[in-house]
């Protein structure tokens, strides 16, 4: 009966065993899974927006062809949580019908615009900084196809990584007007990237069920806590600011600490209200119309090869 598979479940849970497509699981561990990787997946997808406007604008061949091989593995990453979400019963449409209703989230964090180069570099650092480190934990959640997909992906956005961070290092150390660019696109990305990583243990109704279900292995306040860790010291060593004047190191505990985060301004962004929300779900709408003649010449193919194999 039900207790017992439950039990079962969780007793494979508490071993390390992964769950696997088409193993038993309870309809809320599907439910969360399906919502927090076609989160995930709309993310890589929407994410790709802020970053693709510079392309264009890139200010050397190199940097436009690390920029462009950046955003190509964000759509790449998009495809693999797709997948990695179908094989719990969820279709595609599905999922891209609720993203582009407007019904489904995606990271607040793309809501946000990009003004100038140093936000490319800046993105690099501090958004895939922190993606990573949500993601080294998601790497070892319990369920099998998220799991290994976040090992992928984590190798790529490594990359993606340094190169914001050389990026941001080397304008940091430039001519007066790059070290303000750099300095205005820290400014900017800083608060954002820790909303980023969700709102405060004690406000986060899923974190209960997910810690207890090994799909998150740390929560919310742990994963942004190292995130500040690691970042904020490199940051004040290039000669940079933090735009926090509460934060500081704290002996005690080895933290970095650090001062009240808007939360007023991330649930406004969440809910639909951030200064580019609008423009990302029209661009994402824009794209899914143009792209309808793609799906229909796959759907004629698919049929023609069907129609061969029966004759
Ligand atoms: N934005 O109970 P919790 C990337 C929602 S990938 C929007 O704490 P949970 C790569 C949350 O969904 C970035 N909504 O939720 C890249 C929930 O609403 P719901 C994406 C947010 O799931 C880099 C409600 O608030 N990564 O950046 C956000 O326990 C550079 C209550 O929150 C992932 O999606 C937010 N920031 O923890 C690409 C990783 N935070 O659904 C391009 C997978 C919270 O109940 C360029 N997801 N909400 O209606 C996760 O790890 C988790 O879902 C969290 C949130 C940690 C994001």
């Amino acid at each position: 009966d039900y207790q017992e598979r439950l039990a079962e479940f969780e007793a494979r849970i508490r071993r390390g065993e992964k769950i696997e497509p088409g193993d038993w699981m309870p309809e809320e561990y599907r439910r969360q899974l399906i919502r927090m990787i076609s989160q995930h997946a709309h993310s890589e997808v929407v994410g790709m927006l802020p970053e693709g406007a510079w392309i264009t604008r890139a200010p050397t061949l190199k940097r436009k062809m690390i920029l462009v091989a950046k955003v190509q593995d964000e759509a790449g990453h998009g495809q693999y949580l797709y997948h990695a979400a179908e094989t719990l019963g969820i279709s595609r449409e599905a999922m891209l019908e609720a993203l582009l209703s407007g019904k489904a989230k995606y990271s607040s964090i793309f809501n946000y615009p990009t003004l100038t180069w140093a936000d490319i570099g800046t993105i690099g650092w501090l958004v895939d900084g922190a993606a990573i480190k949500n993601q080294t934990m998601l790497a070892q959640c319990s369920y099998g196809p998220y799991s290994r997909a976040m090992v992928r992906i984590c190798a790529e956005e490594t990359f993606h990584h340094k190169q914001g961070k050389e990026m941001v290092l080397l304008y940091a150390q430039g001519t007066p007007k790059q070290r303000a660019m750099a300095q205005d696109a820290i400014n900017r990305w800083w608060w954002p990237a820790l909303m980023m990583l969700g709102p405060h243990d004690k406000d986060s109704p899923n974190t209960e069920v997910l810690v207890r279900w090994g799909i998150k292995t740390k929560t919310n306040d742990q994963v942004r806590q190292e995130f500040i860790n690691e970042h904020a010291p490199e940051i004040l060593a290039a000669g940079l600011s933090i735009p926090d004047p509460e934060l500081r190191y704290d002996e005690k505990s080895g933290n970095w600490l650090h001062g009240p985060i808007n939360w007023d301004e991330f649930w406004q962004v969440v809910s639909g209200n951030g200064p580019m929300n609008k423009e990302r779900l029209e661009a994402r709408r824009r794209a899914h119309a143009e792209g309808a003649w793609v799906r229909e010449a796959l759907e004629a193919y698919a049929a023609k090869q069907k129609k061969a194999a029966v004759a």
